[in-house]
């Protein structure tokens, strides 16, 4: 994916904020592997500006409207004490539009920037590890009288397994860059796993729908740098219907290795049970009860799940041609496959280990 924005077009979107290049430093920030964002610094205002991938998010309006939607809920769930991390805002232009689209047809929105918070990477400690769980286990029991069907899929079928399969196969098959050679052993282990593809099928038949954040990455979490407390969750571009496993998955995935998700050296990869232990710990018991014993069960489900899927989702890409998520260096996407792979196959290995210590947790705390 091109990264690259113009200095014509950057100055045209930020005139609709009442800036300019010349008024204002912008500088990229975070990690983000989709959209392009940026802090915007100015003498009137520091906000957050963002590029939408139309090419990821097919309708970007979409992304801006359930964010308003949650945003709007958030609040009042926080107004009535049942809530206390902050919803994020997204700001109006100065004619009160939600988003710019400059003149590539490229949509553009700006985000409320919050100063003296820090996002983390790595996570450091148990406790954090715990305190990251507990804050997505609060921001989804705050939505779960919320109505999922009221929220645009901004991604249709963005964690349906059958289908992230499904597309596997097919650049298989078309072979678009001639990179199957590169890869066969990878493809063919993924291929190999129908039986785990198939239970998961089974599995999501019986669980119950959740409003899910979907991208639970530890760097989607606002701390406050005074108190060192997490303050709100942010991105909540594929926040739509989902089920509980798939973002405690997410949370086990950037949280458990030992690695980042494009680290290379796997001999050396190894799952931290410590941060496994803490992050159920925080997500069970914020859950409390409204968790059904089945979707206790499917965090573990979930764990494997979500590392499998995206490795999937990377050799996809790879395959393709990198068009879908933004790489850094050549084989980027097939760096990062192969490691989320060999987390899943770990994971996998140590399923009765991460069973005893998801259960553990009730059986302290009853
Ligand atoms: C993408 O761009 P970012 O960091 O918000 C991706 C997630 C992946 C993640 C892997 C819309 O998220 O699904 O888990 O990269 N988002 C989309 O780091 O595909
Ligand atoms: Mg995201």
């Amino acid at each position: 994916m091109n990264r690259v924005v113009d200095q014509e077009t950057l100055n045209f979107v930020l005139a609709n904020y009442r800036c300019s290049i010349d008024n204002s430093t912008v500088s990229p920030l975070g990690n983000g592997l989709i959209n392009n964002t940026y802090l915007v610094r100015n003498i009137n205002a520091n906000f957050v500006l963002q590029r939408i991938n139309k090419n990821v998010f097919k309708q970007p309006e979409q992304v801006v409207e359930n964010a308003e939607l949650i945003n709007n809920h958030l609040l009042n769930k926080q107004q009535q004490n049942h809530y206390s991390l902050t919803p994020i805002w997204q700001v109006s232009t100065i004619e009160e539009s939600a988003m710019v689209i400059d003149s590539h047809g490229e949509y553009w929105r700006a985000i409320q920037y919050i100063p003296n918070c820090f996002t983390v990477e790595e996570v450091a400690t148990a406790e954090q590890a715990k305190q990251v769980a507990t804050s997505f286990a609060q921001f989804t029991s705050a939505l779960s009288d919320f109505s999922a069907v009221s929220l645009a899929d901004t991604i249709p079928e963005f964690h349906n397994l059958s289908m992230r399969i499904a597309h596997l196969r097919a650049v298989i098959q078309s072979n678009p860059k001639q990179r199957l050679s590169q890869c066969q052993e990878l493809v063919d282990f993924c291929l190999a796993q129908q039986v785990f593809i198939d239970n998961v099928a089974q599995l999501i038949q019986q669980l119950p729908i959740q409003v899910t954040h979907n991208d639970t990455k530890i760097n989607n979490l606002l701390f406050c740098a005074k108190s060192n407390e997490p303050l709100a969750v942010i991105d909540l571009d594929t926040c739509m219907s989902g089920y509980l496993m798939h973002d405690f998955g997410d949370m086990v995935r950037t949280c458990c290795s030992n690695l980042p998700e494009d680290g290379t050296d796997l001999a050396n990869m190894n799952v931290r049970f410590d941060i496994y232990a803490a992050l159920a710990e925080g997500y069970t018991t914020t859950f409390g009860d409204k968790m059904s014993e089945l979707e206790q069960q499917s965090l573990v489900i979930g764990a494997q799940l979500l590392p499998f899927m995206i490795g999937v989702r990377f050799l996809t890409d790879y395959l393709d041609g990198d068009n879908y998520f933004h790489t850094n260096h050549e084989n980027h996407n097939l760096d990062r496959a192969k490691n989320q792979l060999n987390l899943y196959r770990l994971l996998q290995e140590n399923e009765q280990k991460l069973n005893d210590l998801t259960f553990s947790v009730t059986e302290i705390s009853s």
